[in-house]
């Protein structure tokens, strides 16, 4: 005869088993972070190296300057605050200062910013206003013209290229592929990231080889896919980063007056030369070298 002791052993084995396949069906379960090839979509990466930034700049736009290794094109937004600036790195001091700055009209909102090789022309986006501002001559920057952004795209968010187009995200999980004509833009085709569940509203963008990295607004994540096919391939998670943001916006006693939901990770450029990645979030003190790993 079992003691009524051995019983309650009994029912809390009994008790964990259920708890254990419940648990077991629900992660098993979740093929959401898997790849159709059976991989991973969580990504992986590692800290190379963090430089300081000069000031608290509005990230809206980050590439490196073509053929450059030390310098940035960097677009800032808010209102009256708009810029088309150039940034330096200074290696040795492990920091990053604005070299020059060249305001829009004071009425845009300012957004992504890329160089476009194939007319050796800068653009840069505004936000809700309709328009892209076009410059020449990269390294001391001469607006040329405005030009309308179709109307199909609605908002201006992220802009970057490869050799023949410019590729434009407007806070939703579609990138618009386009190339200036003789009047403004003519949009190619519409690559659709394959999200499956997920709703990321992209924003500052990166494209490097075939594939789209991506800043999902509101969040510390950047999603890679295929420029191709909008195949989705991985999501990187930069909480490590923001903490060391808000460890130093906390260590000078700003944390009241920061703007936690809106000062997210927001700026990707690609090293070549390192195959690494320059990351930044809107008025962060700091740009962190990152290596993806997986
Ligand atoms: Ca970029």
């Amino acid at each position: 005869m079992l003691s009524v002791g051995t019983w309650i052993y009994i029912g809390a084995a009994i008790a964990s088993l259920v708890i254990l396949t419940v648990v077991l069906t629900i992660t098993g379960g979740n093929s959401s972070n898997v790849t159709p090839g059976g991989g991973t979509l969580v990504g992986a990466h590692n800290i190379v190296k963090t430089y300081r930034v000069d000031d608290r700049y509005f990230y809206q736009g980050l590439e490196f300057v073509q053929g450059s290794t030390n310098q940035l094109l960097m677009g800032e937004g808010w209102w009256g605050k708009s810029n088309l600036a150039l940034m330096e790195i200074d290696e040795e001091a492990k920091s990053i200062s604005r070299v020059a700055s060249y305001p829009i009209n004071s009425a845009y909102f300012g957004e992504g910013v890329t160089y476009f090789p194939a007319d050796s022309r800068i653009y840069q986006l505004t936000w809700k206003d309709g328009v892209l501002v076009v410059y020449e001559n990269l390294q001391d920057p001469t607006k040329l013209k405005e030009i309308p952004l179709p109307s199909q795209i609605g908002e201006g968010w992220g802009l970057t290229h490869d050799a023949d187009y410019i590729y434009i995200s407007n806070g939703s999980t579609k990138v618009y592929v386009v190339v200036p004509n003789s009047t403004g833009l003519s949009i190619q085709r519409v690559i659709s990231a394959n999200v499956g569940y997920r709703t990321p509203m992209f924003n500052e963008i990166e494209l490097v080889g075939d594939y789209i990295y991506a800043n999902a607004y509101t969040t510390n994540d950047i999603y890679k896919f295929s420029k191709i096919d909008g195949t989705l391939v991985k999501i990187y998670n930069f909480a490590d980063l923001a903490n060391l943001q808000k460890k130093e916006v906390q260590s000078l006693g700003q944390s009241y007056s920061y703007d936690w939901g809106n000062n997210v990770l927001n700026g990707i450029a690609y090293r070549q030369e390192t195959n690494t990645f320059l990351l930044t979030g809107k008025k962060w003190d700091f740009m962190f070298e990152v290596a993806l790993t997986d």
